[in-house]
């Protein structure tokens, strides 16, 4: 009996690694795009005939019409951001049903209209931890499902779904209102979200474990789309500047249903260098003015939010932790143009904790107190963006890279070399 393989890809550290792009580039491959993690605080740019689209919630598999894509049971899903995502997609594509190709877990958790709202009034408020959050409710949605508290997609069929959820919104806007936080008015967010419902009731809602592993069974292909990064795992990130879901690779197995013993490769996507966006450690952070030189040439701004994006060198301890936890076996490195035209570029190696030099980014307290052991390697010159074969290359990057491949034990198996949707190299 011949069966298929669940692919997985993450990111390897804070976000924005150009996921997006190389799940296009791959994609055509599989048969299934499936998102396990997160909501609409991702933001997976892809380039696709002259337009350049920013994904929330729907999976990267949008654009290719033979391939199912799939909002896994882990996602958390705002129905009225997925149905203006499906809107705007569908205004530039005309040709492309979004909706027919798109499958959504019973069991993924709604994010409610308040929630955002929440999110905000928390980040705003002196009683609470400042995270730097996207403001979309994510924590919300993911702390009430874990509350036993949630809504999921499938509810909206129960009879007392609207009355459930009116009474939940309507408690929690008098709750925040009673705090001063600023809202829109509560009969207009009441009637937009269950017009929202009525939209989401026409999608297929289904138990996409059971649509996955049936498919696996009689041989297709899928692909496990993670969004946020490592870095940003809810158990093994830089709690609590974190996110609120699990976003490593053994997360798909989780929230998709598909078992471990269906996985076939990882991909780890990472930059040549490292950006965050919102608070938290950040050792490898470049603070003086290269760091702008580099936002704008790389164009390090949030996608969804607009946020400068903070700018560091190559974080190797962390980025070694990622390849552990994920057990990544074909590693994917982007955005080396933006690195063009250094002299040198640095690469932290390893941290100075407490006077204590370590190799391994250990993810309590001490993180904080992380100072980077620099080494410095030749940069690289020359336009590469167009070229075809590894042979082109400059030796600065090529050097870069086998700097990498001997340090992090997996070689480097894609690099990506501008944003277009074919300026990707695969090295051998
Ligand atoms: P949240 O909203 O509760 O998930 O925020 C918690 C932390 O997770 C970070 N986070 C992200 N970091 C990078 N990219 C993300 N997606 C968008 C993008 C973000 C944007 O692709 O650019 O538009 O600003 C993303 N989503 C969550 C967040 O910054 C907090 O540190
Ligand atoms: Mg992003």
């Amino acid at each position: 009996m011949k069966t298929g393989k669940m692919d997985i890809l993450v990111g390897l550290q804070w976000g924005d690694e150009g996921k997006g792009k190389f799940i296009d580039r791959i994609c055509s491959a599989y048969d299934i795009v499936a998102r396990f993690n997160g909501g609409a605080n991702a933001g997976h740019t892809i380039f696709w005939q002259s337009h350049k689209v920013t994904l929330k919630l729907l999976p990267s598999g949008v654009f290719y019409p033979h391939i199912k894509n799939v909002i896994g049971t882990g996602v958390v899903v705002n129905p009225t951001q997925l149905r203006r995502e499906i809107d705007d997609l569908s205004a530039i594509s005309a040709g492309l049903s979004i909706t027919n190709n798109l499958f959504i877990s019973k069991k993924a958790h709604l994010v409610l209209p308040t929630y955002a709202y929440r999110d905000a009034y928390m980040e705003a408020s002196a009683d609470f931890q400042t995270i730097g959050t996207t403001k979309n409710g994510i924590g919300q949605a993911y702390a009430n499902k874990m509350l036993r508290q949630g809504f999921r997609v499938g509810d909206i069929y129960m009879d007392t779904f609207e009355e459930k959820v009116k009474t939940a919104i309507v408690r929690e806007y008098e709750e925040l209102r009673a705090k001063e936080q600023e809202m829109i008015d509560l009969q207009e967010m009441i009637h937009v979200f269950f017009t929202d419902i009525e939209y989401l009731k026409k999608l297929h809602i289904i138990d996409t474990e059971l649509y996955l592993n049936t498919a696996l069974y009689s041989g297709e292909r899928v692909l496990a789309e993670g969004a946020q990064a490592t870095m940003l795992d809810i158990d093994h990130g830089t709690y609590p500047y974190v996110t609120s879901s699990s976003t490593i690779a053994s997360a798909a197995c989780v929230s998709l249903g598909v078992s471990p013993t269906k996985v076939g490769d990882v991909y780890g996507v990472f930059k040549a260098y490292t950006t965050r966006v919102g608070d938290g450690a950040f050792p490898s952070e470049i603070a003086d003015e290269l760091s702008e030189k580099l936002r704008q040439k790389g164009n390090e701004f949030g996608s969804n939010t607009g946020r400068p994006r903070r700018i560091g060198w190559l974080d190797l301890p962390a980025l070694k932790y990622a390849v552990m936890l994920n057990g990544v076996t074909q590693l994917i490195m982007t955005k080396a143009d933006v690195l063009n035209e250094m002299e040198t570029v640095d690469i932290c190696t390893q941290y100075i904790v407490n006077d204590v030099i370590s190799d391994y980014a250990s993810l309590d307290y001490s993180f904080q107190l992380a100072k980077p052991v620099w080494t410095r390697l030749m940069g690289w010159t020359g336009d590469f963006t167009q070229v075809e074969s590894e042979m082109d290359l400059p030796d600065g990057l090529m050097a870069y890279i086998r700097f990498l491949n001997t340090a992090l034990e997996v070689p480097v198996r894609y690099l990506s070399i501008g944003p277009q949707r074919d300026a990707i190299v695969e090295l051998t």
